[in-house]
């Protein structure tokens, strides 16, 4: 399971995902996600997520999941 992508549907919502294979073959995504949103603000704060899978097609792949932004931002716009 990656990193934010739960069952729940209240849970924090990815989004604009968009992904491609590496030049070694291993998928790889970038998208928004609202994981670290406070809940006590009106905006809306995002993060941009980096994910690489290797072993995609194996039953334990091997995900590595990074945070790309430094800090959240304001993505209103996402509403
Ligand atoms: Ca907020």
């Amino acid at each position: 399971m990656l990193h934010g992508i739960t069952p729940d549907a209240n849970g924090p919502d990815q989004v604009l995902p968009a992904i491609v294979v590496d030049g070694c073959g291993v998928p790889c995504l970038i998208w928004y996600d609202t994981l670290n949103d406070d809940p006590f603000t009106d905006e809306t704060e995002v993060d941009v997520y980096f994910a690489r899978i290797r072993d995609f097609a194996t039953p334990n792949p091997n995900v590595t999941v990074i945070r790309l932004s430094e800090e959240s931002f304001v993505g209103s716009y996402l509403n």
